[in-house]
């Protein structure tokens, strides 16, 4: 007998989770981040369950979409879209300019849209695995590799956060090029990742050019990236290109909008990537006519889910541009998520980055691991994960005792907490 896999209920459930004080243009990382996570439970029984952003404005799009799920099929992930697309986005919400739009470049509607929808998708294609017996990347046409490369994402951070909040860790401070190189050895000895990824427009542009090259030196050979979140300017970005295009495999957003993108790529020489630019599939004809990105870095959450990023993979092979995956302050199940749809793609041209090593807590009974820089495709039916309902809870509680002040990310306010006078930094910052 086929299970019955109409949805029944759709459970949204808010966690806080710890994160370092990691370093960005922005500010740096509250001492909690918030996660969204979605369980859709079937008449036969089966959950699946899927993860996305947590703030204020994803949850306000998330309760309603919940809400007109229940009796309808889990097959129905195109369905997703169409109710998605009738949820009212408060104005508010939205930012329409690189200047304010933030380190995911400009958010629209529909962006935010996505960006839930993506977390019910997953949600929809974990109980379908489940109740079919087959693990998520067959459903996406079977994988094609049996683990998936990531690249060791440095961030300069402070050993703890500004009046000792949150929860301690034992990484210490990465401040400068010492400190960058130390955090990457541990990376690799801990992980065996071999290619790294620098967060920069934190520092002055030598300090961060000073910092690469120290990686360059302590790691020959290893694929280096830089990414400023779009801080530079355009003559800045040339000449951190300049000084850096021997040993960076891509300069990532080094500036913002896609006409300066344009303007650094013609004569950078070393490919431009982005994860703020191209966002959205409108967004990609300027970009792919203007020659601006070389590698676009997909992220299933903004792409509107799995199938979404296979969509891009197909865009992308068609004009010849580089795919790549990037992330933000992430648990299990997304990163699940971005393992089997990563293995299921052709064109997955470089290591994708996770910000998972530094989530010290997570929602699952298992965490997933890093080995030889890899993880290994989950063959598990659905998404490969199982989740601890005590931990989900716990983390929800953490939620729910907040005054309110880590339920939005904001690095620039957890950043005034070191320096009261600070304000979010305009773009070009250098
Ligand atoms: O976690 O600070 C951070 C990152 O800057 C993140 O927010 C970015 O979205 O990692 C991301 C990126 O590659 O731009
Ligand atoms: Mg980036």
């Amino acid at each position: 007998m086929t299970a019955d896999l109409t949805i029944t209920d759709v459970r949204l459930t808010p966690v806080l989770i710890s994160d370092p004080p990691l370093l960005n243009t922005q500010g740096v990382h509250q001492p909690y981040a918030t996660r969204l996570i979605v369980e859709v439970v079937t008449a036969g029984g089966t959950c699946g369950f899927g993860e996305t952003y947590g703030d204020t404005k994803y949850l306000e799009i998330a309760r309603p979409l919940a809400a007109a799920l229940p009796g309808r099929q889990v097959t129905d992930l195109n369905g997703l879209f169409t109710l998605a697309s009738g949820v009212e986005v408060d104005s508010g919400r939205v930012e329409n300019s690189v200047d304010v739009g933030g380190l995911r470049g400009v958010q629209t509607a529909g962006k935010l849209r996505l960006s839930v929808v993506s977390a019910f998708e997953v949600a929809c294609l974990d109980a379908l695995g489940k109740a079919r017996d087959l693990p998520v990347h067959a459903l996406l046409g079977h994988k094609l590799r049996d683990r998936v490369e990531y690249s060791g994402y440095l961030f300069y951070r402070w050993e703890q956060h500004p009046g000792g909040q949150g929860e301690p860790d034992d990484w210490g401070a990465a401040t400068d090029p010492a400190g960058v190189v130390a955090q990457a050895r541990r990376f690799a000895e801990d992980y065996g990742f071999s290619s790294f990824k620098l967060k920069g427009g934190v520092y002055e542009p030598d300090e961060e050019i000073a910092a690469v090259r120290a990686l360059a030196a302590a790691f020959p050979g290893s694929p280096l990236r830089l990414d400023p979140n779009g801080a530079w300017s355009v003559p800045t970005s040339l000449r951190v290109a300049a000084e850096l295009r021997d040993v960076l495999q891509y300069l990532e957003d080094p500036t913002s909008g896609t006409p300066g993108m344009a303007e650094v790529a013609g004569q950078a020489g070393v490919p431009l990537a982005t994860n703020m630019c191209v966002t959205t599939f409108p967004e990609i004809p300027e970009a792919f006519a203007t020659g601006a990105v070389q590698v676009v870095l997909s992220d299933h959450h903004y792409w509107g889910g799995l199938h979404r990023t296979r969509e891009l993979a197909a865009v992308c092979r068609t004009f010849g541009v580089g795919l790549s995956m990037h992330s933000n302050t992430h648990l299990g199940i997304s990163l699940a998520a971005m393992t089997h749809v990563a293995a299921t793609v052709p064109n997955l041209d470089y290591a994708c980055d996770s910000h998972y090593p530094w989530q010290a807590e997570d929602v699952l009974t298992r965490r997933l691991t890093f080995r030889d820089g890899c993880v290994d495709v989950p063959d598990a039916p659905g998404l490969g994960v199982e989740v601890d309902r005590e931990r989900l809870a716990a983390l929800h509680q953490r939620w729910l005792d907040d005054d309110g002040t880590m339920r939005d990310r904001d690095d620039a306010a957890a950043m005034r907490k070191a320096d009261p006078g600070w304000v979010t930094p305009g773009v070009p910052r250098w």
